[in-house]
């Protein structure tokens, strides 16, 4: 049946649960400042918060990335060679893609990979776009880069692959090693390929603390939810009440951090990691960074990363820009 024919589909990997445990070990027993790495934020409930956090008046981040993929999905869609098929890194649910996805679909039968090592976000993504008039679906239950390798490898005779890269994860990676991602993304490509980047840009800092501390508690949760699932994940015992989300603004390094700071002095067990963590009043596990750019050092990390900037668009209202590079 032709429905039937459409049907999305996806494939798996599991992150191991050894790779999990030697992580949460490595960033626990760090000398000086404990951390954690921020991919972790997003297990089920994690992924669930982060779209309650999307939905929030003080963070305006991905109603920003919307609106300019809305206003100037045709406008990218005009400058990309044909035919080209679309990869995604980190899709999430893929709300924001469908804009560019219908774009593309008014020109071209579009192949529309996701990768994203959320297994039930890839799901939803492949259901709610699977089923735009000319579009298809394989989703990639991947880390970014080795799921971008199995995308290329897909690619048909002459066909483009366009990058999206958009919900300013780069912001995620400390600024070298965002730079260094782009250039193994390069990597992956070939000549006339291109990447739409998203980045979150400079604003004022109470305007961001307040984002990534929001009065209804949710980003708090979000941060929380860290530690419940090391609880789940490998037996620990962490006491969530414990623990205080905190959000500081690093001015040198122009990026927000989230902690979470641990209320008393105490030790918890994470006995699948064979690890005994203690922690003095008020020290801090270090959870996520997320730098701010501006327009000027995107299309300069890019070009570095052997990218040539096309085109920029920023949003007005809540300071955010998409990229389009080409490859060099
Ligand atoms: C996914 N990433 C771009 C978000 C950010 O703003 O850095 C994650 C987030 N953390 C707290 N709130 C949102």
């Amino acid at each position: 049946m032709a429905t039937a024919a459409r049907m999305p589909s996806v494939t798996l990997s599991e992150t191991p649960l050894a790779e999990f445990a030697a992580e949460v070990r490595a960033g626990l027993t760090k000398p000086g400042q404990k951390e954690l790495p921020s991919k972790y934020l997003y297990d089920e409930a994690g992924s669930a918060l982060f779209e309650v956090i999307c939905l929030l008046p003080e963070y305006g981040l991905c109603r920003a990335g919307a609106r300019l993929l809305k206003r100037h999905a045709e406008d990218i869609a005009d400058l990309l060679p044909l035919p080209v098929a679309v990869a995604e890194l980190g899709s999430g649910t893929g709300a924001k893609t469908r804009w560019m996805l219908e774009a593309l679909a008014r020109r071209q039968a579009v192949n529309y990979f996701p990768i994203d090592i959320s297994r039930s976000a890839l799901w939803r993504c492949s259901q709610e776009l699977g089923w735009i008039d000319s579009v298809s679906v394989v989703g990639f239950e991947h880390e970014y880069l080795d799921g971008l390798v199995s995308v290329a490898s897909r690619r048909g005779p002459g066909e483009h692959l366009l990058v999206l890269f958009l919900g300013s994860t780069i912001g995620n990676f400390d600024r070298p090693a965002g730079e260094e991602f782009l250039r193994r993304v390069r990597g992956i490509l070939h000549p006339g390929d291109a990447l739409l980047l998203a980045t979150d840009l400079e604003k004022p800092v109470p305007d961001l603390l307040l984002a990534y501390d929001d009065p209804a508690g949710v980003t708090a949760a979000f941060n929380r939810n860290l530690l419940a699932r090391i609880n789940r994940g490998l037996d620990a015992d962490f006491d969530l009440a414990q623990f205080e989300h905190e959000v500081r603004y690093e001015e040198g390094e122009r990026r927000i951090e989230m902690h979470l700071r641990s209320r008393s002095a105490q030790t918890v067990h994470v006995p699948l990691a064979g690890l005994r963590v203690s922690l003095r009043p008020g020290e801090t596990i270090w959870t996520e960074s997320s730098h701010k750019y501006n327009c000027r050092e995107v299309a300069e990390m890019g070009a570095r990363a052997g990218f040539r900037c096309a085109a920029q668009w920023t949003d007005a209202e809540w300071p955010f820009a998409q990229s389009l590079f080409f490859t060099q």
